[in-house]
């Protein structure tokens, strides 16, 4: 970034980034202007792509373009390259127009451009006829219509960044290929003005507390210690219990009252953080913090739990800020996908504040894991907390195999597990790698050794139920070929004591605390 000169009642800022210094003929340029009117501001970003790669694939061709950061896929349609520009303003600004200029060069292809593949697991046979052919998508490459139908889309959302409230403008730029004429037009520059009004007062300026406790009246007693220690720790931290927002707010059911306290907290106290502090009653379908459930509708798991919604607060809507219910469409069904797509709400995603649970069933938990949370925020340090350890095995294993088409030699968990772990060593934690297909994963035991010798992270890939997690042998011909990682039957066995890791496990419905 250079510059910054001040005009006659005008400012004007520009930015010019250049990326990538060596090879192609045309350098890609990226530049930035802001431009101050009156009361309106218009910001201008312009970038100049690299010219495109076109990749023969059989009797298919590939098209790539250097700065594209994801393609579009729809399986059977042609695979699209996808430029992604996002830009943020101050929460309460109103974006007046978002205008996009895509100067395209038309190309004439000898080939078609290949179809997107149907989503496949790894160790699946590439061998012709195992994975089901994937065939073009007549109605799109019969058509000399474009496709995708416009050049670019973007979507206006509201979030956090970095702990401030920000409007997010997603702006995705495609090339367009007319199938049937053999064209696609590709852009060589592309020009992005988003005029917008900033707010003209500051939106979000109340700071009493940093973080919202919403539990049981049961539990509050109890989580008093956990306040006064976050409080001495600089996090101003309030409680409320779920007796008094029912009593309190409008909403309606349950979980929208708690979403309406939520918003009314980040308004009158400036709150970033929430903490659920409450589960299921005992072993009961009762709660004491509710879940918010989806409603999808598909025969198999038509709903699940999402603690998003309580954090995603707001939404973009008619220039201004509104409260997001999770219901577009109005009909008290929320977060609602119908099968055919004939009921959706469309929902804005971006968290406005930091939401955790401890999914408390008995008060007996209560007091254990405040005096964990306190011990280790008191205590924790680096001669444990930097090492870390992974957990993997074969994912997709031959006795998985419906079809006969599962490929030897190929561990998954123990993949993703590599890529974690690398991420992890940059980070500068040392990484402890439990392996089936090494003999470091064989049981519960070694599972039990790592969490009992003290790790800030780990991370678990393999096949999990609330109630156990484990990954396969190497190639595993059967479903005994498995080694149990653990069950809820070994828990006692864990003496870790305040050495609290954080802990990621891939596997399904491990985290199910509902
Ligand atoms: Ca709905
Ligand atoms: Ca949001
Ligand atoms: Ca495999």
């Amino acid at each position: 970034m250079f510059g910054g000169k001040k005009m006659k009642g005008k400012m004007l800022i520009i930015g010019i980034v250049v990326a990538g210094f060596l090879v192609s003929t045309i350098l890609p340029v990226e530049s930035f202007i802001q431009e101050n009117y009156g009361g309106n501001e218009i910001k201008t970003f312009s970038i100049s792509l690299s010219e495109p790669i076109f990749e023969e694939r059989g009797e298919y061709l590939n098209v790539n373009i250097k700065e594209t950061s994801s393609f579009l896929m729809e399986t059977g349609k042609p695979i699209i390259p996808v430029i992604t520009k996002v830009f943020t303003f101050p929460a309460g600004t109103e974006i007046m127009n978002v205008d996009v200029n895509c100067k395209l060069k038309e190309y004439k292809l000898q080939k078609k451009i290949e179809p997107s593949p149907s989503p496949v697991i790894l160790s699946v046979d590439e061998k012709e006829g195992v994975i089901p052919d994937v065939l073009p998508d007549e109605r799109v490459y019969n058509s000399e219509e474009f496709y995708p139908s416009t050049p670019y889309e973007y979507k206006i959302g509201v979030g956090l960044k970095d702990e401030k409230h920000v409007l997010y403008v997603n702006v995705k730029c495609y090339a367009q290929y007319s199938p049937a004429r053999d064209k696609i037009y590709i852009p060589e520059r592309i020009e992005m003005k988003i005029k917008y009004k900033p707010p003209e007062e500051l939106l979000f300026t109340a700071d009493e507390y940093d973080m919202l406790i919403i539990t049981d009246e049961k539990f509050a007693s109890q989580l008093q210690p956990l306040i006064d220690h976050k409080n001495s720790i600089g996090i101003r931290t309030v409680l409320e219990t779920t007796q008094e927002i029912y009593s309190n707010y409008n909403g309606r059911d349950e979980p929208e009252k708690i979403k309406y306290a939520i918003k009314d907290a980040i308004e009158k106290w400036g709150i970033t953080y929430v903490l659920l502090a409450g589960g299921r009653k005992g072993q009961t379908f009762d709660w004491y913090v509710p879940e918010r459930r989806s409603n999808n509708d598909a025969d198999f798991e038509s709903g699940y739990a999402s603690d998003l919604y309580y954090a995603d607060i707001y939404k973009y809507d008619g220039g201004k800020i509104k409260f997001e219910d999770w219901d577009s469409n109005g009909n008290g069904v929320f977060a609602e996908f119908s099968r055919w797509g004939e009921r959706k709400d469309v929902m804005d995603y971006y968290p406005d504040v930091y939401v955790g649970r401890l999914p408390f069933r008995y008060s007996w938990e209560v007091d254990i894991v405040v005096n964990k949370i306190i011990t280790y925020e008191n205590t924790a340090d680096d001669s444990w907390f930097k090492k870390a350890f992974v957990v993997g095995g074969d994912t997709s294993p031959p006795a998985r195999d419906e079809y006969g088409n599962i490929r030897r030699g190929i561990y998954e968990g123990e993949m993703v597990a590599d890529v974690v772990a690398e991420n992890l060593q940059k980070d500068g934690f040392s990484v402890d790698k439990l392996y089936t297909s090494q003999g470091t994963f064989s049981n519960y035991e070694d599972i039990v050794n790592a969490f009992d010798k003290g790790a800030g992270f780990a991370y678990l890939s393999g096949h999990g139920n609330p109630g156990v997690w484990g990954n396969f042998w190497p190639d595993a011909e059967t479903e005994e070929e498995f080694s149990l990682g653990f069950t809820v039957f070994d828990i006692w066995k864990y003496s870790n004591g305040a050495k609290l890791p954080v802990v990621v496990v891939g596997g399904c419905h491990n985290a199910q605390f509902n």
